[in-house]
């Protein structure tokens, strides 16, 4: 018994210092990397698990007593009352507070998040089924970016997450990425990073980070996509600048997006 107990506590509480990945038995969200991360974290854990938890051990309350105190054994000939102003007045204003209590800093951290600083490095996502496509529209780099199947993975490559390219960013720099997709809804998100926007045909979406620790953080397409929808992880590396200058570099070289010939773009234009 003891040992059970400990197991349970260790699982608890080892995910408070887990990585940037899913892991075994988690309970609650992976480590924040960025502010928008860590208000949302902190969010959940002072505002809405308290409220949660007292209206569940609430309700509960009043269910066992209501089982209790008006039993059929106790009470042969039931009572027929149907109205009470007072407590009906009571549960509709009630809920309303408690909404308007989670409401107001939740919706601060909407627009917060909505609101996009100036960006140092702007990436295009683009959803295909399954795998995404990248694209750095500064820099003249675009490649595509599949996961690595389980019998290629080296040592250290968590299964279904690792990608062959992954994207590559500076620390403590505010990153734009514009989501889109080419053929059905996907979703680009990274639960570090406290990012997930859908990518929608058509149509270019926005949000953005600022990941404040160097490291490897993993997401996964969050629209049920098909049938590979599973397969399809997002792999970004958080690197010091100097890291990032040089794969830059080195990335243009290896995924130099094809030069647009001025005729060419007029013939493009004119179709
Ligand atoms: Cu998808």
């Amino acid at each position: 018994m003891k040992n059970f107990l400990l197991t349970i506590l260790v699982t608890i509480y080892s995910t408070g210092v887990s990585a940037n990945q899913p892991k075994e038995w988690q309970l609650g969200f992976q480590d924040a990397a960025s502010q928008g991360m860590r208000d949302i974290v902190s969010f959940h854990n002072n505002i809405l698990l308290p409220v949660i938890i007292a209206i569940s051990v609430f309700v509960l309350f009043l269910m066992i007593y209501a089982c209790i105190r008006f039993r059929a054994s106790k009470n042969p000939i039931p009572s027929k009352t149907t109205h009470n102003v007072t407590v009906e007045i009571l549960w509709t204003l009630i809920p309303c507070l408690i909404l308007i209590v989670m409401a107001v800093p939740s919706f601060k951290m909407l627009y917060k998040q909505d609101t996009i600083p100036k960006a140092e490095v702007t990436i295009k996502a683009v959803g295909y089924q399954w795998y995404w496509g990248y694209e750095y529209p500064d820099e003249n780099i675009i490649f595509e970016s599949y996961m690595v199947k389980e019998e290629d993975l080296k040592k250290n490559q968590p299964r279904l997450l690792t990608v062959d390219n992954e994207i590559v960013v500076p620390v403590n720099k505010v990153v734009k990425v514009l989501i889109t997709a080419n053929d059905v809804l996907h979703a680009w998100a990274l639960p570090s990073f406290g990012v997930k926007r859908d990518a929608v045909p058509g149509r270019i979406n926005e949000t953005w980070f600022k990941a404040e620790k160097i490291g490897t953080y993993y997401g996964q397409c969050s629209e049920l996509c098909g049938i590979q929808h599973a397969f399809m992880p997002i792999t970004v590396r958080v690197v010091s600048e100097e890291k990032y200058i040089e794969w830059l570099s080195e990335a243009k070289m290896k995924f130099a997006k094809e030069p647009i010939i001025n005729n060419e773009y007029k013939k493009l234009v004119s179709k």
